[in-house]
């Protein structure tokens, strides 16, 4: 690499370049089931490199193609897609950043085109007495200078926890409420009925809902329930690191970390409201097992008819599970083909998965549609932290999990 080239770095400002690292002639898809191979051919680009444990991008609508990119450190990039330039946004609040904490996820207002509604809000973790805490703020993006204002926290996951399981990803649904996931801290399965995830006094192991002032909705479930906080929508939850909302139905759909191979997809119904209230069965109803001993966590979930058994699930055996982290619906142009289908992030096995979530589903007592998983970006070392789609060109975005990490573009051979 060349050093002290003379050039003139504006302040806050590294110079990027989209350097185009492989063309491969086809990627196949994975030997695993019965796949069909794939035929569309993949531009694979780094937009950015030496991204320091990046976590979340979301992207800016208006001129140029500019997003906004979260590292764990602590730093909130604007960054330049076109030339891959990036710059600092300040007016952060202080962020701790234990463990696996730091700065999380970051999303846009609904309404933040219009111009009016210009909130950035982020999930980050806070300090307090006891340990740390996932926690929910937002603050106007000053485009021009670089800066977010106003900056307000919205709410604490609390109790303050020394553990990890943060969960901390946010969206929007179609009526404008925001749902957060918080993790349970990594509490020990074998609390069972009294684990955090399953005490509707504690944030643990809950999807919350909000409206995006901060504030609860009258019409949350257990509002006027004096045994269950108000912002609790539905419980029994591990580690929930990736969701998004259905483009076709509108419900919102999760992954979650389980415990030895016990990971999951969750379907929250929010279209139908019978998610409300729901238990999704963290610890008491599970296909997890203990990390050392391979006994059976709790029950399984068809076992337990007050809980909500995921719509798919990675058995031990299955490959070692899927350990996931974003996740997004593809409705984009640019591959047209997998218009509909599931994205989502692999991190302990590296590689990003698609899958045709059609074929989801329960046969005799088996998860099925493994066989409908598409791999891409395999045999790169890439741990898959985030993934999103361009709202206008389709193109996919990749972000990897590592102390420097890059940025990756994923788009059609022209
Ligand atoms: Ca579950």
């Amino acid at each position: 690499m060349k050093q002290d080239t003379g050039m003139k770095i504006p302040m806050g400002v590294i110079l990027g370049m989209i350097a185009t690292l492989v063309v491969p002639a086809c990627v196949n898809a994975s030997d695993h089931g019965s796949g069909a191979a794939e035929d569309t051919e993949i531009v694979v680009e780094t937009v950015v490199d030496g991204l320091q444990r990046p976590w979340a991008l979301a992207f800016l609508p208006g001129e140029g193609d500019l997003a906004l990119v979260t590292e764990r450190t602590g730093r909130l990039n604007l960054v330049n897609l076109a030339d891959g330039s990036r710059e600092q946004i300040s007016g952060l609040p202080a962020i701790a950043t234990p463990g696996r904490g730091g700065l999380l996820d970051v999303v846009l207002h609904p309404e933040f085109a219009a111009g009016e509604q210009n909130w950035v809000y982020i999930t980050y973790v806070t300090q307090g007495s006891g340990g740390y805490a996932m926690t929910l703020g937002r603050g106007r993006l000053d485009l021009a200078g670089r800066a977010l204002s106003e900056f307000e926290e919205l709410f604490v996951a609390t109790p303050y926890d020394s553990g990890n399981h943060y969960g901390a990803r946010m969206v929007f649904d179609d009526a404008g409420y925001l749902y957060v996931t918080s993790g349970d801290r990594q509490a020990p399965h074998r609390l069972q009925a009294q684990h955090p995830s399953q005490d509707l006094q504690s944030y643990h192991g809950k999807t919350l809902r909000l409206y995006a002032d901060g504030s609860i909705p009258d019409d949350n479930p257990f509002v006027g329930n004096p045994d269950a906080l108000d912002a609790i929508y539905t419980y029994g939850h591990r580690n929930h690191q990736g969701m998004a909302v259905h483009p076709e139905t509108g419900d919102i759909w999760q992954n979650e970390h389980g415990e030895g191979d016990g990971d999951e997809i969750n379907v929250l119904r929010i279209s139908d409201g019978s998610a409300a209230g729901s238990n999704y069965g963290w610890p008491i109803a599970t296909y997890g097992r203990d990390y050392r001993s391979g006994a059976e966590v709790g029950v399984l979930p068809p076992q337990n008819p007050d809980t909500v058994d995921p719509v798919h699930w990675w058995e031990r055996g299955d490959d070692g599970g899927f350990p996931p982290s974003g996740m997004a619906f593809y409705m984009g142009n640019a591959f047209p083909a997998w218009r509909g289908h599931m994205l989502m992030g692999n991190l302990a096995d590296q590689y990003l998965a698609r899958f045709d979530t059609d074929n989801f589903g329960v046969v005799d007592g088996r998860s099925q549609g493994h066989e409908h998983e598409y791999r891409l970006l395999e045999g790169r070392g890439w741990r898959i932290r985030d993934v999103r789609v361009h709202p206008e060109t389709g193109y996919i975005y990749v972000l990897v999990d590592a102390n420097s990490a890059p940025l990756v573009r994923l788009r059609p051979q022209d």
